[in-house]
């Protein structure tokens, strides 16, 4: 039976978002996640006595590493070497031959793949168990596909490792393209890919497998993060997704509170996930509410005083949320704001027409190509905002 693990994207020495307005035990957590991750990484590579360790790309984070980034991958590259497990490993797009690295020899029993491809074995009890094929990026822009470039062996389980973007899945830099149709029909067992941040099976036998990263780095990677062990036994492989994050990315969406009862449940239940890995919450509030313009006006109040606990840390509070009226009635009435709503109604109901563009110019002007890139739900989240805004307009004063 062969045991690995195929992980990818380390990125070490990213720091993750911005700790501004954090306590120094959630900054040092954040500002370190990148280094925790591949300790818990190294750790349960031990645990598990796996046969090999794949790193598909992106072990580093930028063109120029920290030497706090080559130490801390050295010391666990270190401590798989004395525990006798191999680790192969190729450059990708963040991590290229080119990167100006410190001299540092890699310790014994890791390979690091060059700019040409090349195929090594791996040999227990005299057996071939398997063979990997890998290729690094050179430079940090690679156009080509690489993929073309790796031709299996012949002996055991054939592994290829790389960094690629298999199209369509969902990474706007496409860097080093492939196709998944030529992947699945290359002859390869097992493509380790890297590149892509989100754990993906694309394809089962053979299989073709992003592990994503090993930390979550910022809010649109959330999620529990790690690695996939991968057991072979003779025609089977199975796959285990195991977690790695020092803390977990969440996107929380709640309906708008009644009450201020309902707020602080809102508010207190960041605290009850009963997870073991703590959480960074972006929380976003949503919909009609009484408490529309306390909520408006004093959010970083909130944001301030439920900042974090132990178990979470509240990254910011977004509002989409409307002024508690019914705007069926309003609608009705011969009022100005009656017939604020109405033009409003048709201006959604034309949807991205000559009128809405038009409505919308002075914005273009100001924000350029930005606004192309909104979907349906963003413009209706917009137009929606700006009744709400027009509205409390209307109503501001009277009601205070
Ligand atoms: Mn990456």
């Amino acid at each position: 039976m062969l045991r690995f693990i195929h992980a990818a994207d380390l990125h070490l020495g990213n720091s993750g978002p911005s700790t501004t307005g954090f306590s120094s035990h959630w900054s040092e957590l954040i500002y370190q996640a990148s280094y925790t991750a591949f300790q818990n990484l190294v750790r349960k590579a031990i645990e598990l006595n796996v046969d090999f360790l794949l790193l598909s790309g992106d072990v580093l984070d930028t063109l120029n590493p920290t030497l706090n980034s080559q130490l801390e991958l050295i010391n666990g590259l270190k401590e798989l070497s004395k525990a006798g497990i191999k680790v192969f490993m190729v450059g990708g797009n963040h991590d290229p031959l080119s990167l100006k690295k410190a001299q540092s020899s890699l310790p014994e029993g890791v390979h690091f793949f060059g700019a040409q491809a090349e195929t090594i074995s791996y040999v227990k009890g005299g057996l071939t168990l398997a063979e990997i094929t890998g290729i690094s990026f050179p430079v940090a822009k690679v156009s080509d596909d690489l993929s073309r470039l790796l031709k299996p062996g012949t002996k055991g389980f054939q592994i290829a490792l790389l960094h690629s973007n298999v199209e369509g899945a969902g990474k706007k830099e496409n860097y080093a393209p492939s196709n998944l149709d030529y992947l699945t029909k290359s002859g390869f067992d097992y493509w380790a890919l890297g590149h892509v941040h989100t754990n993906a099976v694309l394809s089962e036998k053979p299989h073709v497998v992003y592990s994503g990263t090993t930390q979550g780095q910022h809010v649109n990677e959330t999620g529990k993060k790690g690695f996939y062990l991968v057991e072979v036994d003779k025609d089977k492989v199975d796959l285990e997704f195991i977690t790695t994050s020092a803390y977990i990315w969440e996107r929380l969406e709640v309906k708008a509170p009644e009450s201020l009862n309902e707020l602080i449940e809102i508010l207190e239940s960041l605290d009850s996930s009963g997870s073991k890995i703590p959480r960074v919450y972006r929380l976003k509030i949503a919909g009609r509410t009484p408490l529309y313009n306390e909520l408006l006006s004093q959010v970083g109040d909130l944001e301030e005083r439920y900042k974090e606990k132990k178990s979470y840390a509240l990254e910011s509070i977004e509002l989409d949320i409307l002024p508690d009226i019914d705007f069926e009635e309003v609608k009705l009435e011969d009022s100005l704001p009656g017939e604020f709503l109405r033009e409003a109604e048709k201006l959604i109901a034309a949807g991205k027409s000559e009128e809405f563009e038009g409505q919308v110019a002075p914005l273009y002007d100001r924000l350029g190509g930005i606004l192309d890139d909104l979907d349906e739900e963003e413009i209706e989240s917009i137009v929606n905002g700006s009744i709400a805004l027009g509205l409390d307009l209307f109503w501001r004063g009277e009601t205070k």
